[in-house]
């Protein structure tokens, strides 16, 4: 049984590409008024290449007394460790936790909410937004590296994302891949919403660009991760260039007034630069900046 915390894109697009390999899945919704508009909604719809597909997945609430063996943790990293520990008492011996969240830091926190469980980590370039309440749209096929640190056998159920056409593979250095894609979201992220722009008019603004990646690859060597840092900056520039018409995620976040996962990206970049008492000052102004202009439109700065 696959339990999925949080119908939101990501839940969502692993729940019915699970449902309709024939797995058996059961959402984790918030509370029971959230329960009460799933049911009125009747299912989860997944729009693919512009087709509505409807999954009338089974669903229930936290307090649901049901048994957890394997966790699909599905909500942003700020929710992660709360999420966990309401559920802690629901974890069977040897449960595991699969964590979508991008960046780093929320991995800890879950590791410490919930210490009997095995936790896997993901990093996905998968792509889905929500249309509308319980109806997602599949935006980018993209690919997930799934990895665990503590314990590099890969787990028995990678065959289920096989079975569902989850394209992945499993990682034997996912701290590196996640720091990767940090370093890529500091260096494109804040910039866009400083500048207000697309990722792809970032191209007007090389020499800043160029200072944060040196500093990022400063970051990644002195934390122990070289092979993240190799090529930082031409990938950087690859990333713009492919993804130009784009908002960044968190332009798209501070557009809509919603809260951004800045403690896990640019935030815990600054602190681990902090912890080994590396001076990075334009990676440092940057978090200033952001920290600055989420307060002046009253979003949170962690
Ligand atoms: P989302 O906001 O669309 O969905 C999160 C869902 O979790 C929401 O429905 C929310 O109500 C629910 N939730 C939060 N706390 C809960 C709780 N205690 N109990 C039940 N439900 C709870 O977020 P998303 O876009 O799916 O992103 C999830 C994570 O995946 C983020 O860290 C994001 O950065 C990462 N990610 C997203 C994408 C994408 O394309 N959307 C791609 C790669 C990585
Ligand atoms: O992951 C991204 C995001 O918008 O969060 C990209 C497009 C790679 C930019 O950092």
């Amino acid at each position: 049984m696959w339990h999925i915390l949080g119908a939101g894109s990501l839940g969502t697009l692993w729940a019915t590409r699970l449902a309709r390999a024939g797995l058996p899945v059961e959402l984790i919704l918030r509370d029971s008024a959230r329960l009460h508009s799933y049911q009125q909604a009747g299912g989860l719809t997944l729009i693919e290449h512009g087709q509505p597909q409807h999954y009338p997945v089974p669903a229930q609430t936290p307090d649901h007394r049901q048994p957890i063996q394997r966790l699909l943790l599905a909500c942003k990293a700020y929710d992660a460790a709360n999420a966990v520990s309401q559920l802690a008492s629901r974890l069977a011996p040897g449960a595991e936790i699969l964590l979508l969240q991008n960046g780093l830091g929320s991995q800890d926190e879950v590791a410490r909410a919930a210490p009997q469980a095995r936790c896997i980590f993901a990093s996905s370039t998968e792509g889905a937004f929500r249309q509308a309440d319980f109806q997602v749209v599949f935006a980018g096929h993209g690919h997930t590296w799934l990895g665990d640190p503590q314990n590099l056998q890969p787990p028995s159920w990678l065959a289920d994302l096989q079975h569902a056409g989850i394209i992945h593979d499993w990682s034997l250095d996912i701290l590196s891949r996640l720091w990767r894609k940090l370093a890529l979201n500091c260096a494109i992220n804040p910039l866009t919403v400083l500048h207000d722009c697309r990722n792809g008019e970032l191209q007007a603004h090389p020499a800043q660009v160029a200072c944060l990646c040196s500093e990022l690859s400063e970051l990644l060597h002195t934390c122990g991760h070289s092979a993240a840092a190799e090529n930082l900056h031409d990938d950087v520039q690859r990333v713009i260039q492919a993804t130009a018409a784009n908002y960044s995620s968190m332009h798209q976040d501070v557009r809509q007034g919603r809260r951004t996962e800045i403690a896990y990206l640019l935030g815990y970049a600054c602190d681990a630069a902090q912890r080994h008492q590396l001076v990075l000052p334009h990676l440092q102004a940057l978090h200033s900046q952001l920290l600055e202009h989420l307060a002046a439109r009253g979003l949170p700065s962690h």
